[in-house]
């Protein structure tokens, strides 16, 4: 080593630099060498807020949902990945939300079963638990009809979540569920008393009994103390606050299968449209966001009922030319996938959109497609179609009613 070539560094020199800086207060060095690092109410000054036994979010960050008295949205927009905070998680009541002593909950199933049983909470939680990460959907979700809407107004009935709980089929082989049954009715204990007709194949499936979210017990609000839940399946099948499942050997044509959930698709009506089909949506640029000509990275998120998301594509030229978005993984299946894909905009009006293919090979339909296959373009259940955002030439981005 060339010793010319380095500045030596003498053990006095040292010993002075260690001295030096522990007898000048740092943030006056700091100041003197990064001049505009220390604001004026510099918090190093003093210690800050001490621990808490709930943590909250910081006051500057205020992501709320949009409520009505039927139910409340959660601010896709918001979201930097695919877990819906459980207190933004979307929320549909028919008639509120019941208060349940979970020391006194029982879920009861009878019908076609060896062992008619009553089960306690403490019960559920003793079986083999299985948590699964995946999206709820109100088979209602879509509005559209003006340019000032946000990702939340449009398709805000839709979150995520990681749910623990049991298997129904484990608690269907616990009772001696007939093989020869062909349906089950979930009933809740709400003062709407919904019940839902669901075939048997789900529950020998992937359907559970859920009494967790995100880590924590269930929100009241999403069902507390146990709902049924049918990932990839239209929302008012997960019955909230389960009570009772009766197993039978056909559906029951209750009033959410006669009246609701049941439409005209042209000359023919539709029941039991148990998917949820494939849809996205682009929740950054979008309504109200203001953008700067160069590079920014379109952001969304998409999700199949059918299974796992294989591909998004942004077209950012009015649909003249589709490309292929990166994937966020793990990629789950029947859950919401965020994707990126990075643009640069050269400051020129435009419209820009995301289109999802699922693992079955689904594409989601334009509204056309759409519009020609149910005989409507808007309103009713299960309406999926691509959305387009108009890019202005001043950087503003509005939503395209179609
Ligand atoms: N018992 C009961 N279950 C219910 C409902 C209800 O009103 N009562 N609403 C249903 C509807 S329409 C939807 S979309 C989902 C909403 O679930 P969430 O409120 O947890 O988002 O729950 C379903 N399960
Ligand atoms: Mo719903």
């Amino acid at each position: 080593m060339d010793k010319k070539k380095y500045p030596k560094i003498s053990r006095r020199g040292l010993l002075g630099g260690v001295l030096g800086a522990a007898l000048l207060p740092v943030n006056k060095v700091l100041a003197k060498r990064l001049p505009g690092l220390i604001p004026p109410d510099d918090p190093t000054k003093s210690p800050g807020r001490g621990t808490s036994k709930l943590g909250q979010r910081s006051k500057y960050e205020n992501p709320v949902k949009t409520t009505s008295d039927i139910s409340s949205r959660t601010p896709l927009q918001d979201m930097y990945s695919t877990i819906t905070p459980s207190d933004l998680h979307y929320e549909r009541h028919h008639a509120g939300i019941p208060d349940i002593d979970p020391a006194k909950y029982e879920l009861m199933i009878h019908g076609m079963v060896d062992r008619p049983m009553k089960f306690t909470l403490a019960d559920l939680k003793s079986f083999p638990a299985v948590a699964r990460t995946c999206f709820l959907e109100c088979a209602g979700n879509f509005r559209t009809g003006k340019e000032e809407m946000t990702p939340q107004d449009i398709l805000g009935l839709t979150s995520q979540s990681e749910w623990t709980g049991v298997m129904l089929s484990t608690i269907f082989r616990e009772v001696g569920a007939s093989h020869a049954a062909k349906w089950f009715l979930a009933e809740g204990s709400d003062a709407a008393v919904l019940t839902r007709s669901v075939p048997m194949y789900k529950a020998w499936d992937d359907a559970m009994i859920v009494y967790a979210q995100n880590g924590e017990a269930m929100r009241p609000e999403q069902g507390y103390p146990a709902r049924l839940l049918l990932p990839g399946w239209e929302g008012n099948m997960n019955v909230k606050w389960l009570r009772r499942i009766e197993i039978g050997d056909e559906p029951w044509m209750t009033r959410e299968e006669t009246s609701k959930y049941t439409y005209p698709v042209k000359d023919k009506i539709r029941m039991f449209s148990f998917e949820m089909d494939a849809r996205s949506i682009i929740t950054y640029p979008v309504y109200p966001n203001k953008i700067k000509s160069g590079y920014l990275e379109i952001r969304g998120l998409a999700w199949s009922g059918r299974g796992k998301v294989t591909k998004v594509e942004v077209s950012t030229d009015g649909g003249k030319t589709w490309l292929d978005a990166n994937l966020q993984g793990p990629v789950l299946s029947k859950a919401h996938t965020y994707f990126r894909h990075l643009w640069e905009w050269d400051g020129t009006a435009t419209e820009i959109a995301s289109r999802v293919t699922d693992e079955t090979g689904y594409v989601q339909p334009s509204v056309q497609q759409l519009a020609d296959a149910r005989g409507t373009k808007a309103g009713g259940y299960h309406m999926n179609p691509i959305n387009w955002w108009q890019i202005k030439a001043d950087g503003s981005v509005l939503f395209k009613p179609e």
